[in-house]
């Protein structure tokens, strides 16, 4: 038998609101928060090794990250900034109290730069709002270029696209010109990166733009808190 339960709480409005105040208060740190999502192993931790190795040069970074089970994923990022690994024991995606929690399991903050690697899923992360600055959908050559429209959610609600593992393009069927337009008839505004950790093809370019967003958010930040004041 089916019951509505009036709670009398728009729960949605709820969450909307604390991703709002988890930004701001990043933002007011000097906190660029960057979330990373995509479908198991399509090179996420990979990633973020060369990007921490690369802005930990200049900047504080901090990384967080969501598996189901293991350390892994930490231990692997460990080296190369401070990590700490969220598991869920089933949860297929993070949300904003988790995070939350985990955050002080960092140490000395603020950070620059804080690192979310979602889960490995191209579904349920896209729904759930985690107070990022950047979402960002890694697509892997290995995947087939067909997914942006497959798994629309995650493309439509990302800022980014990063094709990954591009060192594999000669060996496999994937065009970066399809994937590029089936992600475009999803979301116009995406903007594109073609990475490789292998050979770190496409990595300073991807550096160079999160410092870029970086600043243009620290701009964004401090001219609203002069039209605050
Ligand atoms: N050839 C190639 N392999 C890569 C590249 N990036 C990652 N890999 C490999 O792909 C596999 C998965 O990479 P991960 O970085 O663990 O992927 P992930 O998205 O973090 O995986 P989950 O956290 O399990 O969802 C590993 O064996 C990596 O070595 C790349 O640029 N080129
Ligand atoms: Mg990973």
């Amino acid at each position: 038998m089916e019951r509505t339960i009036d709670v009398k709480v728009d729960l949605k409005e709820q969450r909307r609101r604390a991703a709002d105040g988890f930004r701001k208060s990043m933002s007011e740190h000097g906190t660029y928060v960057v979330r990373l999502l995509s479908s198991p192993g399509a090179g996420k931790t990979t990633l973020l090794q060369k990007t921490a190795e690369n802005l930990g040069r200049d900047f504080r970074v901090g990384i967080l990250v969501g598996d189901v089970e293991t350390e892994r994923d930490a231990e692997r990022l460990a080296p190369f900034a401070p990590s700490h690994q969220i598991t869920t024991g089933g949860a297929c995606h993070l949300e904003l109290p988790l995070i939350e929690r985990a955050l002080p399991e960092l140490g000395a903050g603020p950070f620059d730069f804080l690192f979310v690697e979602d889960i490995g899923n191209l579904i349920c992360p896209a729904s759930h709002d985690l107070g990022e600055h950047l979402r960002v959908v890694l697509l892997s050559a290995t995947e087939g270029d067909d997914k942006p429209g497959k798994y629309p959610k995650a493309f439509r609600s990302s800022d980014v696209v990063v094709i990954s593992k591009t060192d594999l393009l000669p060996y496999v069927p994937f065009s970066v010109e399809k994937a590029q337009q089936d992600a475009k008839l999803v979301q116009s505004q995406l903007r594109f990166f073609s990475v490789s950790a292998m050979n770190d093809d496409g990595i300073a370019e991807w550096c160079d733009f999160l410092r870029e967003q970086r600043k243009a958010q620290e701009a964004f930040a401090e001219s609203s808190e002069a039209v605050g004041r």
